[in-house]
């Protein structure tokens, strides 16, 4: 018997502790900053309470369904009122579900106020969504990316879950996330680091993170943002203070030689073979590897008049968008170089053998 007991309380113990419950794919990930571990255990402490409540109510059914059966002659007791019980259980029975109520309310409202506070940052990330990829600006490094989805095979464990540019932040420091939107409604939610907001074109909304542990963390848009929303993983890649200082150092490095390339004069198979990759990565979801598009839904570019017409009406198409549609306005999303690489791309591949070519000065000189 005792020991019955024993093995019973040591698997409880090993069902109700932390980590095993992190671990249960079924429960909420693992927290990994101070907010996302207030939300996980306000999570469980309801969920037991929840699961409490649900036990009582049940053995009391059980317990009256079967000692109060017709079948022995029972009936039903009139004078339920005139008992003390019946008396007073109008009173103490919302007593227990208020006190109930205030115990939850009361743990909640401390992790309210933080999520609601504006500590000072030592970094801020500024996080725009649009369809459908993120971008990545870090307001005080000057560092600004793109994070696309990575291409992977279905059977890859991290399939539709991986991007190409991961956001890299710093352990043990205070993160502030800025977010946006430059088309619809999207939500940057990575659930073990960071609490969830909209993301709203026009308005800036603030997140906050102290995230304690280095690692790889992923997460989704939350936010149903049309047809691409499932292809807009998020995966967050945090690091020591000193990887951290040398990835930024690396970044500015990489923007210095991108300014160095925008000024310099491009050959035409150099732009084609870099605007190729950018298409393959970007424009390829609507417009199809072939550039024909899918009809009725997104037009083609093999063929297209934008596309061998003049070269300004080209830009215009690509740097600026089309209101009312999907065609977004990549002047934001993307650099000098990338822009003039994809549209003389655009303008040489498949029948479209314009021969002509877009340099990245007369980018910068159209913006
Ligand atoms: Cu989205």
């Amino acid at each position: 018997m005792i020991r019955i007991y024993t093995s019973a309380m040591a698997m409880l113990a090993t069902l109700f502790s932390t980590s095993a419950l992190a671990e249960y794919a079924l429960n909420l990930p693992e927290p990994n900053s101070e907010l996302t571990r207030e939300i996980f255990d306000l999570h469980m402490l309801t969920t037991y309470i929840a699961v409490i409540i649900m036990a009582i109510v049940t053995a009391i059914i059980v317990y009256a369904l079967f000692k109060f059966r017709k079948s022995t002659g029972y009936e039903a007791d009139q004078k339920f009122h005139e008992g003390w019980f019946g008396r007073w259980s109008w009173l103490f029975v919302p007593v227990i579900v208020l006190g109930i109520d205030l115990t939850i309310a009361g743990s909640a409202t401390g992790t309210l106020a933080k999520i609601e506070s504006h500590p000072d940052a030592d970094v801020t990330v500024k996080v725009t969504g649009s369809q459908w990829k993120w971008t990545y600006e870090y307001m005080d490094e000057g560092i600004r990316f793109n994070s696309n989805l990575k291409k992977l095979d279905p059977s890859d464990e991290h399939y539709l879950r991986d991007v190409d540019n991961p956001l890299v932040l710093p352990v043990g420091k205070q993160v502030r996330f800025l977010h946006t939107a430059t088309d619809v409604l999207h939500a940057w939610w990575v659930p073990s680091i960071a609490f969830k907001k909209d993301s709203i074109p026009g308005y800036i909304i603030e997140t906050h993170a102290k995230i304690d542990r280095e690692g790889v963390f992923r997460g989704q848009c939350a936010e149903n943002c049309g047809t691409g929303h499932a292809y807009m993983p998020i995966v967050v890649k945090v690091v020591s203070a000193d990887e951290y200082t040398a990835w930024v150092a690396a970044q500015q490095e990489v923007k210095l030689a991108k300014a160095a390339s925008a000024d310099k004069v491009w050959t035409l198979d150099d732009l084609y073979a870099k605007g190729e990759e950018i298409y393959n990565s970007v424009c390829v979801a609507c417009h199809q590897l072939n550039g024909m598009g899918i009809p009725g839904t997104f037009p083609a570019i093999n063929g297209s008049p934008v596309a061998t017409g003049d070269k300004a009406g080209h830009m215009d198409r690509v740097m600026n968008g089309v209101a009312g549609t999907a065609m977004a306005a990549y002047a934001f999303q993307m650099d000098d170089v990338d822009l003039a690489a994809v549209i003389t791309y655009q303008r040489n591949a498949w029948d479209n053998k314009t021969g002509d070519m877009v340099q990245p000065a007369e980018i910068k000189a159209a913006r």
